[in-house]
């Protein structure tokens, strides 16, 4: 299965006229793909930024925020790319550009076209974008520039994360156009980790990157709209729903075998938002870019997202027979595609006043190597609340082999 790389690579190419803008999708450090090659013109006239924060959609792509029951969630440029541009790529992909992204398309949309706004303030906050860009600082967000600091951070070793109390569920994961599958995952519960981060009140939701580029917002608390997931609370208990005709749905895992069709899968301590470290007892795989773009592998970190609304695996929508069990119904939670693979940033979002995110260069493939994750934002960072957690010790060795 590979829903989360499905995701991330749907097709994104406008083929109206000369308007096919920059919808180099989220994908940072190897997001030239489908044909981007906007990315290109920005790394040859900058090379030393390739890997770094500049290097993502969100160089020319703003977010957005929306209305969901009466919050207000903002949402990141990949999310509101998909919102606005959306799946069918008919939306009005501009309105997705930021001031840089408007002012590169108006000039050519090419190399020239970098050095050319070079010297302009696109965003107008007081800073060139040469200087904003030779700072790490986004030349079309006027909320990010040199003036600011790192955001508090806190990295995590596997080591550290398997020191804090662990969880393990079994759930389904379906996908909307792959493969749906039961596993049993384990790891960290994410709002453990977010506690032992320290997070600040002021915090509204987390935003999961992972290092191809994507990355996926999650409200704290609950919001009607489907798409969005909850960081906090236990999702709702559900139903192993097996059928031998179910062929969409690999029931492989050695977890399935104590099943029974029809019956509640009772998880103790409840489906959770999970970082999961372990799947069936073993450490996630660690992902490896194919050549296509795709994820290959899903570990060493895979946040597991439960369903919102609990339903049999549904039929993968491209597929031609949709008669009989379960058919694909666009309207059932497909919370594969939230799980996001391979995470090796959490942003605590907002960040505190009068910072930015830190420098993300090296928490991409690197960090997939270590077997690192890194939680930065609104958070206290290394400083611990008084009779907090101390901060977790190093274990002199992991059971079995490594992540690799
Ligand atoms: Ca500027
Ligand atoms: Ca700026
Ligand atoms: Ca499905």
């Amino acid at each position: 299965m590979s829903e989360g790389a499905a995701e991330r690579n749907r097709p994104r190419r406008r083929g109206i006229g000369v308007i096919v803008l920059l919808l180099a999708l989220c994908v940072y450090a190897a997001y030239h793909h489908q044909g981007e090659r906007d990315s290109g013109h920005f790394l040859k006239a900058y090379p030393h930024k390739a890997g770094g924060k500049l290097d993502h959609c969100a160089l020319c792509h703003g977010g957005g925020s929306l209305e969901k029951d009466g919050v207000k969630v903002a949402l990141g440029s990949c999310q509101w790319c998909h919102f606005r541009y959306g799946y069918d790529r008919r939306g009005p992909l501009a309105e997705t550009l930021n001031a840089y992204g408007r002012d590169y398309l108006e000039h050519g949309r090419d190399a020239g076209a970098i050095a050319a706004i070079a010297a302009s303030d696109s965003d107008g906050d007081g800073f060139s974008n040469h200087d904003e860009i030779l700072a790490e600082r986004f030349p079309g967000n006027p909320d990010d520039d040199p003036k600011k600091t790192a955001a508090p951070m806190r990295v995590y070793s596997r080591e550290q994360l398997e020191a804090l109390p662990q969880h393990t569920q079994f759930l389904l994961q379906n996908a909307p156009k792959d493969r749906d599958e039961y596993a049993e995952f384990s790891g960290v519960v994410l709002e453990t980790l977010l506690a032992d981060a320290g997070i600040l009140p002021s915090a509204t939701g987390v935003t999961v990157f992972a290092p191809d580029g994507w990355s996926q917002y999650h409200p704290l608390r609950p919001l009607a709209d489907p798409a969005m997931y909850p960081v906090l609370g236990i999702y709702p208990e559900a139903v192993f729903h097996f059928s031998p005709a179910a062929v969409w749905c690999d029931y492989r895992a050695s977890s399935c075998a104590g099943c029974k069709p029809g019956a509640p899968i009772r998880v103790p301590g409840g489906l959770r938002m999970l970082l999961a470290l372990r799947r069936e007892g073993q450490p996630l795989a660690p992902a490896v870019l194919a050549r296509d773009n795709k994820l290959n592998g899903e570990g060493p970190f895979r946040l597991i997202v439960p369903q919102k609304t609990p339903s049999p695996p549904d039929r993968p929508s491209p597929m031609a027979d949709q008669e009989g069990l379960w058919p694909y119904r666009a309207e059932w939670d497909h919370n594969a595609g939230s799980s996001t693979r391979s995470v090796t940033m959490i942003r605590v979002e907002p960040l505190p006043e009068g910072t930015t995110d830190i420098d993300i260069a090296e928490a991409g493939w690197r960090f997939i190597d270590e077997g690192k994750i890194v939680v930065f934002g609104a958070i206290r960072g290394l400083e611990r609340k008084p009779g907090g957690r101390p901060p977790a010790p190093s274990r002199p060795s992991c059971p079995g082999p490594g992540p690799g």
